[in-house]
């Protein structure tokens, strides 16, 4: 069950689309304090209650003990006391003595204190006291996550071929780079479905534009690598390039399109194009007009986008240059010589790197204003929203233009409700080990909010990663719907060509391929369905207590146990099993190496260029032959993996990978194992 509570008078954030009354009347958990001053939610805890949820936010599965902030920001995230990352994901389950879940449906600033004030308390508070707050009772948390799914209406579903294994980096140019990495995946025998265009193809860094000097004949360009099966996908910055005569610009002054400033004119930030205007996403006409500049690239053969930058990144503006300015002269101003303020606990200096930081911080977002039902509202108060508006735009143009075709898309920043329009990924990472554990748990939480179709930039994007770093997180890759190894600028290269062995990189990657009908299946399912692909251990096994706690595994699908090694130097892992499984190794030979276990607690070894899965007790696993692309995939030919004593089955939903006719029963195979069949 769910109810909606209604506090003040909320902005529309379109998270939800099921038409629910609302009630009159308290929670029926928790308290909630709501004036003038603001909203406070406040709710005790039992002693072994756990916390599940919060999209994409940082530290493990069980967010208890954490506090946890709602502010979508762009910086770069290497350590777990980053509040914030680029998603507000703001549906949380609590599940122990009480099991129930809540969605604060707002967009604006939003803090989540689990436990970590008060040890037993749960305190959510926003600035403001008009939100929705949905409260959902149900007998598990699994019940509750889909519950509040329906409500929020149905995931994206991505293409087919977007589920094949992607190349990408900050840095590509010219057609020639993109050639030579198709060139060097195909000659080394490594699978590739897609490279990533970044921001260095288009012209200046405005939107929609193809620099002419790098690209004289862009469609010609895309058929080129899409007869070899490889689909570019180029990044669209949220900033729109402030410049006389380029058409994104100049119909959106005439029509009024951009955010304004106090003054009432378009406001300017800066980023990569340098000074910009931020399209005022939150109008229908705008995304409208914005989302059909997206469809000047499919026209020319293009099929996915990624949107980046949407937070909204700014890197300043007017007002916080000049603060800076003063800052820094006041610094330079000083004599060497001059006694430290140091000495008093003071130093000009912190100051001026303070406020460097603060150029192209949040308080930029206090300075400028979307319009809505024709009034002017601070960006502040519905921050949060921008992203998954663009995202939206985009979404809706695609569905309109191509009806029956699904095309990629997926963004940085999201709000829950985007999730029907795109995918995510999880942001500028590092070629860290941790990273490899925080992609890992970051899953179950997006999965709970709607967000199925996401990933982590595999091998890490800022640092320079290592060969065994990369393996090690293509294994966890292998399993999440974006697998994409993407790299920033002035890294050391990370194509897996770059390194040595590169059959190892082929044969991790194959698993893939071989996965994908299986992947792609379930992804489907879960979408339509309202349910997670991959869930905490708790959620499949509540009354086992080492279940409950145990963090570096996960459950995928329906029938999977995945449990990657996250360590360097280290020849395999310890792996709790909460009932027997049938471990599967895939070797690099190619053979699979199957052990039968008991449930408890193993040590199992795992090589670098092997990829282990666990399989329950009477499901299947059904398997492919690895392939170079998707499109290259035989999936009439599966074989079936499983421990099955008496029959089991599993419906496999097979489609051309581009329709959006998933109610087809000629899609759906019961595949059968066991039984009178063994
Ligand atoms: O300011 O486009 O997260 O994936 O490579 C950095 C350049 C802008 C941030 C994205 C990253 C991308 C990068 N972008």
């Amino acid at each position: 069950m769910i109810q909606k509570y209604r506090f003040g008078t909320p902005f529309y954030t379109g998270a939800v689309v099921q038409d629910i009354p609302c009630e009159t009347g308290a929670p029926v958990f928790g308290t909630v304090e709501a004036d003038e001053n603001g909203f406070q939610y406040s709710i005790t805890m039992g002693d072994k209650d756990a916390v599940y949820g919060l999209g994409e936010a940082m530290r493990g599965i069980n967010k208890r003990g954490g506090v946890y902030e709602s502010y979508n920001l762009d910086h770069r995230f290497t350590v777990e006391d980053v509040l914030s990352l680029y998603g507000a994901h703001n549906f949380l389950v609590v599940d122990g003595e009480q099991t129930f879940g809540l969605f604060f449906d707002f967009p604006g600033k939003l803090r989540f204190d689990v436990g970590f004030t008060n040890p037993d308390e749960i305190l959510v508070s926003a600035p403001e006291a008009n939100l929705d707050l949905y409260v959902i009772s149900g007998d598990t948390p699994r019940d509750i996550v889909r519950t509040f799914r329906k409500a929020i209406g149905q995931s994206y579903i991505p293409p087919k071929w977007a589920m094949g294994f992607a190349q990408s980096r900050w840095g590509y140019e010219v057609p020639e780079d993109f050639r030579q990495v198709a060139d060097q995946y195909r000659e080394n025998g490594i699978p590739l479905d897609a490279i990533y265009m970044d921001i260095d193809y288009m012209d200046a860094y405005k939107d929609f534009t193809v620099d002419p000097a790098k690209f004289p004949d862009f469609p010609g360009f895309v058929q080129e690598m899409q007869a070899r099966n490889v689909h570019l996908v180029p990044i669209i910055d949220a900033a729109v390039k402030i410049e006389d005569g380029y058409p994104v610009c100049d119909e959106g002054l005439e029509k009024g399109y951009f955010c304004t400033g106090k003054d009432g004119e378009p406001f300017q930030t800066a980023a990569w194009p340098g000074p910009t205007y931020l399209p005022d996403v939150l109008q229908p006409d705008v995304r409208t007009w914005f989302g059909n500049w997206y469809l000047s690239l499919t026209e020319q053969g293009i099929d996915g986008f990624w949107n980046d930058m949407n937070e909204p990144a700014v890197f300043y503006t007017k007002e916080s240059m000049e603060r800076f300015r003063s800052e820094m002269q006041e610094f330079l101003a000083k004599d060497f010589q001059d006694e430290g303020e140091q000495s008093r606990g003071d130093s000009q200096w912190f100051r001026v790197q303070w406020a460097a930081h603060k150029v192209s911080g949040p308080d930029n977002y206090t300075q400028f204003y979307h319009k809505i039902d024709g009034k002017p509202v601070l960006h502040d108060r519905v921050h949060n929203l921008y992203g998954a508006f663009m995202t939206r735009a985009a979404g809706e143009a695609l569905e309109r233009r191509y009806p029956d075709t699904r095309k990629l898309l997926f963004s940085r920043s999201s709000f829950i409700g985007m999730h029907r329009y795109g995918g995510v990924w999880t942001g500028d990472n590092s070629s860290i080990w941790p990273h490899i554990l925080l992609n890992l748990q970051q899953l179950p939480g997006l999965n709970m909010c709607g967000f199925l179709y996401a990933g982590a930039d595999l091998g890490g994007f800022g640092g320079d990663t290592s060969r065994d770093l990369l393996l090690r997180w293509l294994a966890l890759g292998v399993f999440t719907p974006l697998m994409r190894n993407h790299a920033a600028k002035n890294t050391r290269m990370q194509e897996c060509y770059q390194f040595d062995h590169p059959e190892d990189f082929a044969h991790v990657i194959g698993v893939r391929y071989r996965l994908l009908p299986y992947l792609y299946s379930e992804l489907v399912q879960a979408a339509l369905n309202g349910d997670l692909l991959f869930r905490p251990l708790a959620f499949d096994y509540p009354d086992d207590p080492i279940a409950r706690e145990t963090a570096d595994q996960l459950m995928l699908g329906d029938g999977l146990m995945i449990a990657p090694v996250l360590t360097q130097n280290a020849s395999g892992r310890m792996v709790y099993l909460p009932e027997p499984m049938l471990l599967v190794k895939f070797m690099p030979d190619g053979s699979l190496e199957q052990t039968r276990m008991d449930a408890g607690i193993h040590y199992i070894s795992v090589a670098l260029n092997e990829v282990p899965v666990f399989i329950r007790r009477e499901h299947i696993l059904p398997l492919a032959k690895p392939a170079m692309s998707v499109p290259e995939l035989d999936e009439e030919h599966l074989e079936l993996l499983g421990w099955v004593t008496r029959e089991a089955t599993l419906t496999l939903y097979r489609d051309d990978g581009y329709s959006r006719d998933y109610s087809n029963p000629a899609h759906y195979t019961v595949l059968r194992m066991g039984g009178d069949l063994s």
